[in-house]
């Protein structure tokens, strides 16, 4: 039965709506790494693709995964997906609209074969919040997912093989979630979390490359003492050099073009009011299209935490969590993803994408591309984050329009 766009796309904001109450909290969206309610996710996104004959399965990494056929068999695969995993108090769009797109696209074909057949894949931990660790996903999809992957531990102490145990899945079965060597390409359709294409007044835009991240821990070690006691110039206050470093952070963020950084969480301990904290950690989040400006940041950021450390007597060390450098996407995609925006109406914009992606992880192994949707205000990693349903629907159409002249060229 063929439904219009405009249908379609409402039934593609209903199901992120409908996944969007599988949360870890209630009253807010949170569903980290294999936690209960990404099995309700798998369950729902299952009884979408079972009516198309599609069998999903999940894989040792906790991706779903479901085949659409091929035409012929022994025919190459195209990948198209993103996360279902989502930050604290999350908006609804953020990695699963790239899913639920996907499941809207395989729907749209009405049981047409293509030259290639499509993989659908939800990756089950892009935003690293569970494990302090991204990509766990896509890094299995690549045959990256390493021992001291495994080997970390989220606050309760639980490895990231424990979690995949507990989930009734076995890592010894993670060399099998390794995408196929016929793999053509990836694509991912994601919001574009910014302000650009609301700024142009556009519906897509072309990602052709993804900013690099470095994501590290500090942590300031001074005295802890009693706050009513202690005189302000015996004090070794790890909070307040904290503090200090913090707002320099940001002025050098302010003054360096292209350049984000971000202190996204802080811990000081013993955390009451009547104790000098004496132990603070703090997370630094640095991002620059170019990897040399970014490289240099973090260098300057970590040299400011030291010397603030070190006026004030205090010790200060810092433990890495992430490099990630910046990665282009594929030309001959996004060329093919230009013409594909232009035949959905649409004017494309091409920009580089500030958020990281699993098509950086991706990139690494087979050819990718993004096609974001515009973000009504901007805002994202909050329940306000949204997309248009206008949108949506181009966004269809394009992916229409793409998967056909995919299979054209094959
Ligand atoms: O943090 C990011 O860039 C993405 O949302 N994971
Ligand atoms: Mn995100
Ligand atoms: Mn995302």
């Amino acid at each position: 039965m063929r439904v219009d766009l405009r249908t379609r796309a409402g039934q593609v904001l209903q199901r992120c709506q409908k996944l969007a109450l599988f949360s870890e909290d209630a009253g807010s969206l949170r569903r980290t790494f294999l936690s209960a309610p990404m099995r309700d996710c798998h369950r729902e996104i299952a009884s979408w693709l079972q009516p198309l004959g599609l069998s999903p399965r999940i894989d040792a990494a906790g991706n779903l995964r479901a085949l659409y056929p091929a035409a012929a068999s022994g025919a190459p695969r195209l990948f198209i997906g993103s996360h279902l995993d989502t930050v604290p108090n999350a908006g609804a769009f953020d990695g699963v609209l790239g899913v639920v797109l996907a499941v809207a696209l395989l729907e749209s074909l009405d049981g047409k074969r293509l030259p290639f057949a499509i993989e659908l894949v939800g990756f089950s931990e892009e935003e690293g919040v569970r494990f302090s660790t991204p990509f766990l996903g896509s890094l299995a999809l690549v045959g990256r997912l390493s021992e001291s992957h495994l080997a970390k531990t989220d606050s309760r102490g639980i490895s990231v093989r424990e979690a995949i145990e507990s989930f009734g899945l076995h890592p010894a079965e993670l060399p099998g979630a390794a995408m196929s060597r016929d793999t053509l390409a990836f694509l991912e359709f994601h919001i574009e979390q910014g302000p650009a294409l609301e700024n142009l007044g556009l519906s897509l835009a072309v990602v052709d490359a993804i900013s690099g991240q470095t994501r590290l821990e500090f942590r300031f070690s001074g005295r802890a003492n009693h706050a009513g006691t202690t005189p302000m110039d015996l004090r070794h206050d790890a909070l307040a050099a904290a503090a200090e470093w913090i707002a320099a952070v940001e002025r050098e963020a302010r003054r360096t073009p292209g350049l984000v950084a971000t202190v996204g969480s802080i811990q000081a301990k013993p955390g009451v009011a009547n104790v000098i904290p004496g132990d603070v950690r703090a997370t630094l989040d640095v991002r620059h299209a170019s990897d040399g400006a970014r490289t240099q940041a973090v260098a300057k950021l970590t040299h400011l935490a030291e010397e603030i450390a070190a006026r004030r007597g205090l010790a200060v060390a810092h433990t890495l969590l992430l490099e990630q450098p910046a990665i282009p996407m594929d030309p001959f995609l996004s060329g093919q993803i230009e013409t594909a925006i232009r035949a959905a109406g649409c004017k494309p914009h091409h920009m580089t994408s500030g958020a990281g992606h699993d098509a950086m992880i991706l990139a690494g192994s087979v050819p990718s591309g993004m096609i974001f949707l515009r973000t009504p205000g901007g805002i994202s990693h909050d329940p306000a984050e949204s997309v248009l349903p206008a949108d949506v629907e181009k966004a269809l159409e394009c992916g229409m329009q793409l998967l056909a002249q995919l299979a054209s060229s094959s």
